[in-house]
């Protein structure tokens, strides 16, 4: 479905998500008055997605280079207490801007090529430098663990992802003593990313965290899923996951990797700080300025539960933010 630009009276938050609705809202109508004077304004126009299937690179038309890695060792330390998401939903109910504003960015997502992948370590490390993908994966201790994933809009799921953990990255990127945060963009091709086509938008997609949140166990590099590579709509060759903050932090397609002291803004703080903040950690007391986060919908279950502090990380995580004093530790 194309995204109208619409007089803001106009717009019916059931149309839309409320991530894009928030961008419809706070930044697009600010900035995009000539667009709208135009009449329309389209967030993909690659969709209806699946019409774009045949400009998938030859480059990745053979099998992944990692594949023989797979399945990896499952680390018993990370099991949840919900029953598995079917792969198919995780698989085809997405959010990735950009590829479209509609959760079926699938088909669209296939053009990215995945080979050749540099991915650049940069900023405050002891040397810059650019390592190919496969390298990089064949370096890393991969294992396998089950964690929750809670999207900002209230819905979750429960996936086995393949990584390995944020720390070993650091590890091999040797950041200073001086780097306090991690920023991590994502690719930017507007050749096959039609969102990328819509300027106004702050691309590439941002994220950061701070070095002590990445040191933390459960920040997760993640390069496959239910068993497999990771599949390109959920951000292959390689993302973050962070189970106790909101899905927009989880970066996909990640390109490079810099360490600084400032603090980053990041994709969604740019176009509405006072819906999305940079900490971003599950609490269901804090509601968002549009709707509760007490529950969440579990993708395949039919059923809302209530959603937990931390998204229920708490014993691995809450003393990270013991001593901060911010008071948008939840948003
Ligand atoms: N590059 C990029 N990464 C992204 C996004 C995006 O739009 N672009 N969306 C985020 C959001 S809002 C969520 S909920 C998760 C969704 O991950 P999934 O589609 O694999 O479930 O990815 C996050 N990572
Ligand atoms: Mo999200």
């Amino acid at each position: 479905m194309l995204i109208k630009v619409r007089k803001s009276w106009e717009i019916r938050e059931s149309q839309v998500t409320p991530e894009s609705v928030a961008f419809n809202r706070r930044g697009l109508l600010k900035i995009a008055g000539a667009a709208a004077a135009v009449g329309v304004l389209s967030a993909c126009d690659d969709s209806p997605a699946g019409l774009q299937m045949s400009g998938a690179s030859a480059a990745d038309a053979g099998a992944d280079p990692t594949a023989d890695l797979y399945p990896v060792m499952r680390n018993e330390t990370y099991t949840i207490d919900r029953a598995l998401t079917d792969e198919d939903i995780v698989t085809s109910y997405n959010n990735y801007y950009e590829f479209g504003f509609e959760k079926n960015i699938k088909a669209a997502a296939q053009r990215l090529a995945l080979r050749p992948w540099e991915i650049a370590i940069t900023g405050m490390v002891e040397r810059e430098t650019k390592v190919d993908i496969d390298t990089l994966i064949r370096a890393m201790p991969l294992e396998e663990r089950l964690y929750r994933h809670r999207c900002v809009e209230a819905w979750s799921f429960t996936a086995p992802w393949s990584g390995f953990p944020m720390k070993a990255l650091l590890d091999y990127a040797k950041p200073t003593s001086d780097a306090t945060y991690v920023v991590m963009k994502a690719f930017h091709d507007p050749s096959v990313a039609g969102g990328q086509r819509q300027i106004i938008y702050p691309w590439p997609y941002t994220e950061g965290v701070t070095v002590a949140e990445a040191n933390n166990e459960l920040a997760f590099m993640v390069t496959g899923a239910y068993g497999k590579p990771l599949q390109k709509q959920n951000g292959a060759p390689l993302r973050l996951v962070l189970p106790w903050k909101y899905g927009f932090k989880s970066i996909k397609g990640i390109q490079e990797i810099r360490f600084t002291n400032e603090r980053p803004t990041s994709y969604w703080e740019a176009l509405a700080s006072d819906e999305y903040g940079f900490w971003a950690n599950v609490n269901p007391a804090v509601p968002h300025p549009r709707w509760s986060q007490a529950t969440e919908e579990v993708l395949g279950t039919g059923t809302r539960a209530p959603t937990q502090l931390f998204n229920g990380y708490g014993e691995q995580v809450a003393a990270l933010y013991a001593n901060i004093d911010d008071d948008r530790l939840y948003m």
